[in-house]
């Protein structure tokens, strides 16, 4: 679809006014959110990353496409969102220590939120003190982690040692996702979960809380 190849050409190009326009003209269109966002918006930045990866493109275009990706996103939020649901519990949201990487745990973020969960989102590079220590303090059920370094997955286990640790094994439930992170790897921590993307993560969470 035409409108949707030019909202990634947009994301490429880290043009976040265009972005947004585009994602508007989509909205007004009756393409559905999750469309948009797929095969618009994420489409545009698997190809930043290709590029980023072949060195075709520097640090500061990938910074303007991630702008450009709010831009969008800022867009299909209320559409993500749905008002007035019961709250389904409560989930602590972040990306690990070391990791910047926010965009993909904003997605899963909105999503929950639109799925009716309460989500204590605590940003970026957290370390795993904070979350359990978040976990605990406002009595959540999962603790939702964010990896998309290959350098920063090893915080994730880091977090399920400390709820070990501190004797909430089974109370806390953990669910793990980011671009590198594997059902494999989930497992071999000792995750409950591994969301594979955000849709997917609001499953999961919702057949960890039962
Ligand atoms: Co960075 N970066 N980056 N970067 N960056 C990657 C991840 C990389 C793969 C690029 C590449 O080389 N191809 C590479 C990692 C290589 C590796 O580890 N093997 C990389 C690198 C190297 C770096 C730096 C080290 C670069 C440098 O400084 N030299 C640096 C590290 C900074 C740090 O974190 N300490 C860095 C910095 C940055 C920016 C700041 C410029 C920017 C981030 C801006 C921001 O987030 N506010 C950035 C970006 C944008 C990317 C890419 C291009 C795009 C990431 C993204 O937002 N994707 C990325 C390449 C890529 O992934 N294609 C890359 C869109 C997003 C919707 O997808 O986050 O995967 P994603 O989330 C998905 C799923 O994974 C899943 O659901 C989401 C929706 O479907 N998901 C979950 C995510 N979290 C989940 C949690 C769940 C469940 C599902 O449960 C809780």
């Amino acid at each position: 679809m035409e409108i949707l190849t030019k909202i990634s050409a947009s994301l490429i190009d880290g043009d976040d006014q265009r972005a947004g326009q585009l994602t508007q003209e989509a909205i007004d269109a009756g393409l559905p959110a999750k469309q948009i966002l797929d095969d618009g918006l994420i489409g545009g930045m698997d190809v930043v990353g290709q590029r980023f990866k072949n060195h075709e493109i520097y640090l500061p275009d990938v910074l303007l496409a991630a702008r450009a990706m709010y831009a969008g996103m800022d867009r299909l939020k209320p559409l993500l969102l749905e008002e007035g649901v019961p709250s389904l519990g409560r989930i602590v949201l972040g990306s690990v220590q070391g990791d910047l990487h926010d965009i993909g745990k904003n997605l899963v973020g909105i999503m929950l939120r639109g799925a009716g969960f309460d989500v204590i989102d605590l940003g970026s590079d957290v370390t795993p003190e904070k979350f359990v220590d978040a976990a605990r303090e406002h009595d959540a059920a999962v603790i939702g982690l964010s990896a998309l370094l290959t350098t920063t997955m090893p915080a994730m286990k880091k977090v399920v040692e400390r709820i070990a640790e501190e004797g909430l094994a089974g109370k806390i439930k953990v669910i793990v996702g980011g671009a590198p992170v594997s059902a494999g790897f989930a497992k071999e921590i000792g995750a409950d979960a591994h969301g594979y993307d955000a849709a997917n993560a609001v499953d999961c969470v919702k057949a960890l809380v039962g």
